[in-house]
């Protein structure tokens, strides 16, 4: 029989698909809307305490998943759990992440879905939303560097499409022609605040335009047209790289968390919505055209609504977590067995300066998967001329320019720890870290804390004045970061140390912000040995000794 349809509120095309993939469709649709369905009654019950719903929203999250291919990274919201299920993680983990148990992804430290996972390629959002935006870049980033023809996906609601970070984001990807698929579920409202108020312009996508981008609006509650359009696109940024921004038409149905209602949403606009909604509508289809069966239809429904209570009596009976100090703090930075390198021979007179740039060369000899990137980097050789030279010794791809966006170039880092590289960014001046503030503090810190995922990332911080720059370029803003658990802050005084510890930060896998006072740049010099050496962190240098005793 012909699949095609529009007898229906919605209007589907589904010829070139097999039944089994029309079903399959089906089921990963309606598994999350189960799911949904039982925690809205837990949550009246007492038994759960909140609930962001994505009903109505399934096909977004279940057609995209299912057009990447499972080693492919998607960075999901708080809306998409049909992200998670159609990777199949077995749902007393999820179960369990949302009561803070064990078997959960964060243990018990945040009962949301603010996690990621490694094995299932999943990079959860932090709340800040457009942080993700970036950090995908920088997935993508890698792929694109190892060659791996692959896609990221990532997911953002239209509230959050008004965040700098989106539009930088976009920026970067589309200059460094980057395999991203920027996914918009325009659901109508950003908690109360409906599009009207959100942006000025007839569709999203129209920002496409602007970055120079491919862009595409998708009918989100029609999961023929989510699956296969996303899929044919997917296929043709494999082959050739570079960012999509797609813009799903859909609606909140709900909501923005269960506790708020929708008393500020007309009537009219649930009513519309409610006639196109994604599940029953493909459901009708199926059966008009008899791919589906009532006794199917139903054994269906019964088999994943036995799976998520036997699921749920698992999470349930879990024992509660017993927070332990040590246990908390063992997990801020990831473990890192330091390794000295002192075999040195030869010394020579260097600079502050040379001793650093001493550093990063070495370093980049020695990690072949290290990235440098930062304002003027490249040709220039950046504004302290740090890095001249190494565009002809490494190439494009390991040095990189950016556009000027501190926060989309921290984030690019992150992702590029998570596809499990290192990264190395410049701020042109310490002073401008405060565009990057965001994701430094709460992405890049908080990682490892949150689900185990490091940030192997060094920030270089110019700072400090004595030359009459003013307030915007010669702050010592050291202090911004040491009060937050998770970041590491290095800040030399001599050549000697500021090779060693240079080395030893890049090494160290935890995000390290390394300050490097303008000052001593080319004032001071010492004898620092040519060869590549480490210094640990913590340890204070013994410079002079003393028999004196203090009173
Ligand atoms: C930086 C920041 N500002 C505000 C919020 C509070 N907040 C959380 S979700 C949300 C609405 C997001 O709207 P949208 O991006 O359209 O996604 P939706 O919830 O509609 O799926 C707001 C205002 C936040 N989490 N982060």
């Amino acid at each position: 029989m012909n699949k095609e349809s529009t007898s229906f509120n919605i209007e589907y095309h589904a010829d070139s698909l097999k039944d089994s993939t029309l079903i399959q469709l089906y089921k990963n649709m309606l598994k999350p809307r189960l799911i949904e369905e039982k925690m809205l009654i837990l949550l009246r019950q007492g038994k759960i305490s909140k609930w962001f719903s994505g009903i109505g929203q399934e096909a977004i999250s279940v057609g995209v998943t299912m057009a990447l291919n499972k080693d492919e990274y998607i960075l999901p919201m708080h809306r998409n759990l049909g992200v998670f299920t159609t990777r199949n993680i077995p749902l007393y983990r999820l179960f369990g992440q949302w009561q803070g148990k064990a078997s959960g992804f964060t243990k018990g430290r945040d009962r949301s879905f603010h996690f990621g996972t490694q094995h299932y390629k999943i990079v959860g959002m932090i709340s800040h939303l457009g942080p993700q935006l970036g950090v995908a870049d920088g997935i993508a980033l890698a792929s694109k560097l190892k060659n791996k023809n692959e896609v990221t996906a990532v997911f953002t609601g239209e509230g959050g499409t008004s965040e700098g970070d989106f539009h930088e984001a976009l920026n970067v990807a589309s200059v460094w022609k980057l395999p991203v698929l920027f996914c918009i579920e325009n659901n109508g409202y950003g908690l109360s605040t409906p599009t009207s108020e959100q942006y000025n312009c007839k569709d999203i996508v129209d920002r496409g335009l602007g970055y120079g981008m491919e862009s595409h609006i998708i009918d989100g509650n029609n999961i023929i047209e989510v699956y296969t359009k996303v899929k044919d696109i997917a296929e043709r940024v494999r082959v050739n790289p570079h960012p999509v921004l797609i813009e799903f038409k859909t609606f909140r149905m709900r909501g923005h968390e269960e506790a708020s209602g929708v008393k500020y949403v007309p009537q009219e606009l649930m009513d519309n919505w409610a006639a196109k909604d994604p599940v029953i509508n493909f459901q009708s289809f199926l059966r008009a055209h008899t791919i589906l069966n009532e006794e199917d239809e139903v054994t269906i429904k019964e088999t994943i609504i036995s799976e998520i209570n036997e699921h749920l009596d698992i999470a349930f009976n879990e024992e509660i977590i017993i927070p332990n100090e040590t246990t908390e703090l063992n997990d801020v930075y990831q473990v890192y067995d330091y390794q000295e390198f002192k075999n040195y021979s030869e010394v020579k007179e260097m600079r502050f300066i040379d001793a650093i740039s001493n550093s990063l060369k070495q370093s980049m000899q020695r990690h072949d998967d290290l990235v440098i990137m930062g304002q003027d980097v490249a040709e220039y050789g950046g504004a302290f001329k740090i890095t001249e030279g190494f565009l002809a010794e490494f190439g494009k791809d390991r040095v990189r320019n950016t556009p000027i966006c501190e926060s989309a170039i921290v984030e690019t880092a992150m992702g590029l720890s998570i596809a499990g590289m290192k990264s190395i960014v410049e701020m042109q001046f310490a002073d401008f870290v405060s565009s990057g503030f965001n994701p430094i503090v709460n992405y890049l810190a908080k990682s490892h804390y949150r689900w185990n995922q490091n940030a192997d990332v060094v920030i270089r911080m110019p700072c400090g004045g004595g030359v009459a720059a003013g307030p915007f370029h010669s702050q010592t803003n050291e202090a911004w970061f040491t009060k937050t658990p998770g970041l590491k802050v290095v800040y030399p005084s001599f050549p000697y140390d500021a090779k060693g510890l240079l080395n030893t930060a890049i090494n160290d896998p935890n995000p390290v912000l390394f300050f490097e006072h303008k000052g001593l740049y080319r004032s001071i010099r010492q004898d620092v040995p040519i060869d590549y050496y480490t210094i640990p962190f913590g340890k204070a240098a013994v410079l002079k000794e003393s028999t004196v005793m203090l009173q």
